[in-house]
């Protein structure tokens, strides 16, 4: 009963728009549009002219794989263009070019990624790509340290926070589905059913399970660390055989760093579960690179952050006329914060494969392992590691890898 989605439509709005007229060329009636979003929130078209393409994303008043009976405010394109602006700033090499809004019919307009595929569809059909944790970990280091009180002037910093905490309602989806819905019964949630019943009862009769993950739903809502994705999994992600790229933004707010940083590994992570064989038996080629990955984000992230922050502290946390850019008076300050940081990395990430498991969104790593008792065994091994995640101290990205490790064999 879905409407089709009226391409001619799409087509006038930006023929209407000089800049993308263009940028397209010719004949607006001979651009070929096609629908290429599977996202489940926004619509998401390419047009391609005689000179050129764009993206154009749409957001209905309602969530898109849900339809009307489940309402969402469109000013989540708003948020999503203004994450765009901020972030494209700040790493030009992964994330696109937004090249128009209309804050009235919600419609946006972004640079489109020639060649690229959609990240969680590149793993489900084989190993990461070579520089996947390289660029990964160098967009979060970007991203996460130029919107933080380490490079903005304070000034900067309040006014930014102020603008993206109007976008509670897209928050709110997070704080319901990751940290509370699937804990409880509740309509949404969609488990492999009956085999995962009975570790779902066990997860949630934990006590000490649900007080780590209320205590990450404060941090959540308390935190204002960096200017986050907010959704960071696999199909916010672009790549080519070069390149990374970025996407759907429609969730950015003011967070912890550990959110996206967690997000994304959860990912990574859910895809190493899913390639789980039915029987026990050693880790695959395109699994141990996918392990590697994991850990060449985290270390990169870390890497390029301290340098950031020893080359340019330009914000007013640590001031510079106490400490001097080039010093290595914050040496032991930098560890300690990057310490705290990965803490947080952990425990999102451990809440994120949980919600990916019981919870309504699901993703396709898990949903197209057709044999239900398969998918079962690998959401298990999942669910096995988000629990130590939540529950046991992880001291450095090789320990969460070994854990991993574990989980499978178990
Ligand atoms: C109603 S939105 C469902 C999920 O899809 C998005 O990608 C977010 O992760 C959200 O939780
Ligand atoms: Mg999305």
């Amino acid at each position: 009963t879905e409407t089709p989605p009226d391409l001619a439509d799409i087509a006038a709005r930006v023929a209407a728009v000089p800049v993308l007229a263009e940028r397209l060329g010719g004949d607006p009636a001979r651009w070929e549009v096609r629908e290429i979003g599977d996202g489940n929130v926004n619509s998401v078209f390419s047009l391609h002219g005689p000179d050129g393409a764009v993206c154009v994303k749409q957001a209905p008043p309602f969530v898109r794989v849900a339809g009307p009976s489940w309402p969402l405010t469109p000013h989540r394109a708003h948020y999503e263009h203004r994450a765009l602006q901020e972030h494209r700033r700040h790493a030009p090499d992964h994330v696109p070019e937004p090249l128009h809004h209309d804050p009235g019919s919600h419609l946006q307009a972004i640079e489109y990624l020639d060649g690229h595929v959609v990240l969680r569809q590149a793993l489900i059909a084989g190993p990461p790509p070579d520089r996947l944790g390289h660029q990964l970990g160098d967009y979060l280091a970007r991203t996460l340290f130029h919107t933080s009180d380490l490079a903005l002037p304070a000034h900067r910093k309040r006014a930014l926070v102020a603008e993206f905490e109007g976008n509670t309602e897209m928050c709110a989806i997070m704080e319901q589905m990751v940290f509370t819905e699937i804990y409880h019964p509740f309509h949404r949630n969609r488990w492999t059913s009956p085999h995962l019943d009975a570790d779902v009862r066990r997860l949630r009769a934990d006590t000490a399970v649900l007080i780590a993950v209320a205590r990450l739903k404060d941090r959540y809502l308390t935190s204002r660390q960096a200017l986050l994705h907010g959704d960071l999994h696999t199909g916010s992600i672009m790549v080519s055989d070069h390149a990374t790229h970025v996407i759907d933004q429609e969730f950015a707010c003011f967070g912890p760093m550990g959110f996206d940083i967690g997000n994304l590994l959860a990912h990574l992570l859910i895809n190493y579960f899913a390639a789980t064989p039915p029987a026990r038996g050693d880790e695959t080629a395109a699994q141990t690179r996918l392990l590697e990955t994991v850990g060449t984000v985290w270390t990169v992230f870390a890497t390029r952050f301290t340098d950031l922050w020893r080359t340019t502290p330009t914000g007013d946390s640590y001031p510079a006329a106490l400490f001097p850019a080039g010093t290595d008076t914050l040496h032991a300050e930098r560890l300690r914060y990057l310490d705290e940081v990965f803490r947080d990395t952990t425990g999102f990430c451990a809440a994120e494969i949980v919600r990916r498991v019981i919870g309504f969104a699901r993703p396709a790593d898990f949903t197209t392992i057709e044999d239900a008792a398969r998918r079962a065994t690998c959401e298990r091994g999942a669910l096995r590691l988000a629990r130590t995640l939540l529950l046991d101290d992880h001291h450095d990205i090789h320990d969460v890898i070994e854990a991993a490790r574990r989980s499978r064999h178990h």
